[in-house]
């Protein structure tokens, strides 16, 4: 009866370090984390530009939007997937940005649908500073 014991210890032990070693594989087997993008908001050369003005990205995804050149900007998103507009709010950052480097981050919810997302910058909307993600 003893070694019927031992044998359920030994049994047990190795069950918990089978359990462990699929843990590990399924941690090491999540998907991968979220990105993280930059926009440079006003191009190198001065141009009224979001650079890149048009970037592909995932839900969870963020993009970081940083004052680069001839602030100030905002980000102020239009025209979102179904019209949502309070998806476009959300997302929208108004407050103006006037110092280079500064910079806002915008994430893009987990279960954000799928489409265009079409933004600009308001004091320069008039100049066509406007960008564009188009999430997957
Ligand atoms: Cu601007």
């Amino acid at each position: 009866m003893a070694k019927f014991k031992a044998t359920l210890q030994k049994v047990g032990v190795l069950l918990s370090v089978v359990a462990v070693a699929i843990a590990t594989f399924a941690v090491a087997a999540t998907p991968a984390l979220a990105d993280t993008y930059a926009v440079k908001m006003g191009a190198d050369n001065g141009l009224l530009q979001f650079v890149p003005n048009t970037l592909t990205v995932k839900p969870g995804d963020t993009v970081d939007f940083t004052i680069n050149s001839v602030p100030p900007h905002n980000v102020v998103f239009d025209k979102v997937p179904g019209g949502d507009a309070a998806l476009a709010k959300s997302l929208s950052n108004t407050q103006l940005l006037f110092s280079k480097g500064q910079s806002v981050s915008i994430t893009i919810p987990g279960d954000a649908p799928s489409g265009e997302y079409d933004y600009y910058c308001q004091p320069h909307r008039g100049a066509g500073m406007a960008g564009k993600l188009i999430v997957e």
